[in-house]
C-alpha cells in the first residue's frame, strides 16, 4: 500500500504497511482501484453528458462511492467489493448511454481505453492484485511526485466535494452541474495528465465547484431544519437509557429522534454532532438531551465508557474496541468489518432494543455546558452589534480557528492559540478542531461568547458567508478585514474546503499541524507565492503577525 491522503500518514510521508488509521493493504488497495474504476465510469458518464444524456443511479452512486474512499470512512473490504462490481456494472450502463446517444447523433462513438476497459476480476484476491497495480507508486515512477502529488490532491479535492454533495442529496438538494463536473474531473484523472498549470487549475476549479456544493448543503441542513439559534448543550449525561449518534449525517440523526419518541431513552451527539442541537428542527426534541465526549480521535475510550448503544453515521470511525464493537452500528457508506450495518434504511429498531436492554447512566453528573448555533443567520442577524463593536474598537481581530482534529501532539497549538488571543478579539471556529478550546471559559465581549460555533465542517458556507458579509459592511475585500483564518487540517474534506478558500482569493491562511505529505516542495512554493499560504508556526508569532497585519 501507499497512502498519503491524510494529515496522520506515517512519517509524515506514506503509510506502507498498515495505515495509522487502521486500514489495512488489502483495502488501500480496493480504495484505489475504486478510484481507478471511477475514472472509467467517468469517462462514458462525461462523454453521455455531452450528448446530454445522464443517469440519476450513476449520478448518486458515483458520489457514495467516491466518499466510501475518504480517511476513517469504510475499512470493510466486502463492502468495496460490491462498491467495485457496481461500479463495473453502471461504467456499463454510461457507455451504452453514450454510445446509444452517439449513434443518434450520428457520431461514431470513441472507442476507450485505461481506466474505462478495466474488466473486474473475479474474486477479492483478483481485486486487490488489481488495486496493487494501480497504487500511487506507479504513477510516481512515470510522472514523477510533483505530478502524482497534485493528481492526488484533485483525486482528494474530489473526496472532499463527493462527501458534501452526498449529504445534501441525503436531504433532497442535488445539481446536474455538480454531477457533471464530478465526471468531467474523473474523465480528467483518467487521462493521466501531466501538465503542472492544467492540475493546478483543475484543482481551483474543483474548489469553485465545491462552493456550490457547500451552498447546496447550507440549502439542505437550513431548509429540513431551519437555522441554527443559539443554544446552551450540556456536556454532562444524566441518569437513564442511552444513545450516543456520532458523524455528520442530521438526517439520521433527526430518524432516530423520532423513533426513540416516548421510549425514555435519552440521545446524545458526539464529536461532529454537536451543532445538531442549534436547529429548531432537531433541537425540539426533549430527548435529544446533551453532548458527550470530545473529538473523533477520543471515540476508542468514550465508546468504551459509553453506557449504550452508538450509531456512527458518517466518518471518523476508529478500529473499534471489543468492549463495545457489538454496541456499534454504521449507516450509509461508513463501514467496519463485522459491526452491524445498517446501511440506508434508517432503521434504528435493533439500536433501540439494545439501548433498552443496557443499563444506561446510573446518575446524573453536575452540569456543564457548551454553546453552539453561531451559523449565518444567528451571526448576521446582530451583523450592526458587531459592526459597531469593531468600530468602537471594542473588537479589535476575528480569527477563524477552524477545521479537523486529530491525535498528534502538535494539535496543542490550537489549545494554546485559543487561550493566546487577546480579550478583545473574537473567534470564530467550526469542525472538530473546536473540542480543542470550546470548553474552555474565555469570556464574553457584550452579548457575544468569544468563542462563536458556526458548527459543522460541513457549515463552511456559513463562515464563508460571514466574512462576505463582514467585508461588505465595512466596504472592503475579504482579505482587507480584521480576520486571520488558522486552519487544521486533517483528511479531504479539509482539502476541499481549503481548494474553495483558495478559489474565493482568500490569502494568507495558515495551515497546519502539519503540511500535505502529497504537496510536493516545488507546488508548495506555487501555494506560498500565489495564495501566502502558510505553516503555522507558534501561537504567539502567528497572534503577533495576524493583529500586525
Ligand atoms: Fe472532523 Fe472527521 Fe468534520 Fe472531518 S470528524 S475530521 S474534516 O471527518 O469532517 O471535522
Ligand atoms: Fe495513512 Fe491516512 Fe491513508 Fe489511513 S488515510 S492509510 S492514516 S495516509
Amino acid at each position: 500500500m501507499y497512502c498519503y491522503q491524510c494529515e496522520q500518514t506515517a512519517g509524515g510521508v506514506a503509510c506502507t504497511k498498515l495505515g495509522v488509521c487502521g486500514k489495512n493493504p488489502e483495502t488501500a488497495a480496493l480504495q484505489d482501484l475504486l478510484i481507478y474504476a471511477l475514472e472509467g465510469l467517468g469517462q462514458y458518464a462525461h462523454r453521455a453528458r455531452k450528448y446530454g444524456v445522464s443517469d440519476p443511479e450513476i449520478n448518486v452512486f458515483t458520489l457514495k462511492a467516491i466518499f466510501s474512499t475518504l480517511t476513517n470512512v469504510n475499512f470493510d473490504p466486502e463492502r468495496f467489493q460490491s462498491y467495485l462490481l457496481t461500479a463495473a456494472e453502471l461504467r456499463d450502463r454510461a457507455k451504452a448511454l453514450y454510445e446509444e446517444a452517439a449513434q443518434a447523433a450520428g457520431d461514431t462513438p470513441e472507442t476507450l481505453g485505461g481506466p474505462a476497459a478495466w474488466a473486474p476480476a473475479a474474486d477479492l484476491p483478483g481485486l486487490v492484485a488489481q488495486g496493487e497495480g494501480v497504487k500511487i507508486t506507479a504513477r510516481q515512477a512515470a510522472l514523477g511526485d510533483d505530478v502524482t502529488g497534485l493528481q492526488e490532491l484533485v483525486t482528494y479535492g474530489l473526496k472532499g466535494l463527493a462527501a458534501y454533495a452526498d449529504h445534501a442529496q441525503i436531504l433532497g438538494q442535488e445539481s446536474e452541474d455538480v454531477y457533471a463536473y464530478l465526471h468531467e474531473a474523473l474523465d480528467f484523472l483518467a487521462g493521466q495528465p501531466a501538465d503542472v498549470n492544467a492540475l493546478v487549475g483543475q484543482a481551483l476549479k474543483c474548489g469553485e465547484v465545491n462552493l456550490k456544493v457547500m451552498e447546496l448543503l447550507d440549502a439542505a441542513n437550513t431548509g429540513a431544519y431551519g437555522h441554527p439559534v443559539p443554544t446552551v448543550v450540556p456536556t454532562t449525561p444524566i441518569a437513564g437509557k442511552a444513545i450516543l449518534v456520532s458523524g455528520h449525517d442530521l438526517k439520521d440523526l433527526e430518524e432516530l429522534l423520532k423513533q426513540t419518541e416516548g421510549t425514555g431513552i435519552n440521545v446524545y451527539t458526539h464529536g461532529e454532532m454537536l451543532p445538531a442541537h442549534a436547529y429548531p428542527g432537531l433541537k425540539h426534541h426533549r430527548h435529544l438531551i446533551g453532548n458527550y465526549g470530545g473529538a473523533w480521535q477520543d471515540q476508542r475510550k468514550e465508546f468504551a465508557a459509553f453506557p449504550g448503544p452508538i450509531v456512527m453515521t458518517t466518518n471518523c470511525i476508529q478500529k473499534p474496541q471489543d468492549s463495545y464493537k457489538d454496541r456499534l452500528f454504521t449507516c450509509g457508506v461508513v463501514g467496519w468489518p463485522e459491526v452491524k450495518h445498517l446501511g440506508e434504511t434508517r432503521d434504528f429498531s435493533e439500536v433501540i432494543r439494545l439501548a433498552q436492554e443496557t443499563e444506561g447512566f446510573t446518575e446524573d453528573v453536575p452540569e456543564e455546558t457548551v454553546t453552539v448555533g453561531f451559523g449565518r443567520n444567528a451571526v448576521l442577524s446582530n451583523a450592526e452589534a458587531i459592526i459597531e463593536a469593531v468600530k468602537a474598537g471594542a473588537v479589535r481581530h476575528f480569527f477563524l480557528v477552524g477545521g479537523c482534529d486529530g491525535a498528534k501532539p502538535g494539535r496543542n497549538y490550537y489549545t494554546d492559540f485559543a487561550e493566546q488571543v487577546p480579550e478583545d478579539c473574537l473567534i470564530l471556529t467550526l469542525a472538530c478542531g473546536k473540542y480543542r478550546f470550546n470548553k474552555l471559559d474565555l469570556g464574553k465581549i457584550g452579548p457575544f461568547p468569544r468563542v462563536l460555533d458556526i458548527g459543522q465542517c460541513n457549515d463552511a458556507y456559513s463562515a464563508i458567508k460571514i466574512a462576505v458579509a463582514l467585508a461588505e459592511a465595512f466596504d472592503v475585500g475579504v482579505n482587507d478585514l480584521p480576520l486571520s483564518l488558522i486552519l487544521s487540517w486533517f483528511e479531504q474534506k479539509a482539502v476541499v474546503i481549503l481548494l474553495t478558500l483558495l478559489h474565493l482569493g482568500i490569502k494568507n491562511i495558515k495551515l497546519g499541524p502539519s503540511l500535505p505529505a502529497f504537496v510536493t516542495p516545488p507546488v508548495l512554493q506555487v501555494l506560498v507565492d500565489t495564495f501566502g499560504l502558510a505553516s503555522i508556526s507558534t501561537p504567539e508569532q502567528d497572534i503577533q503577525a495576524a493583529l500586525a497585519s
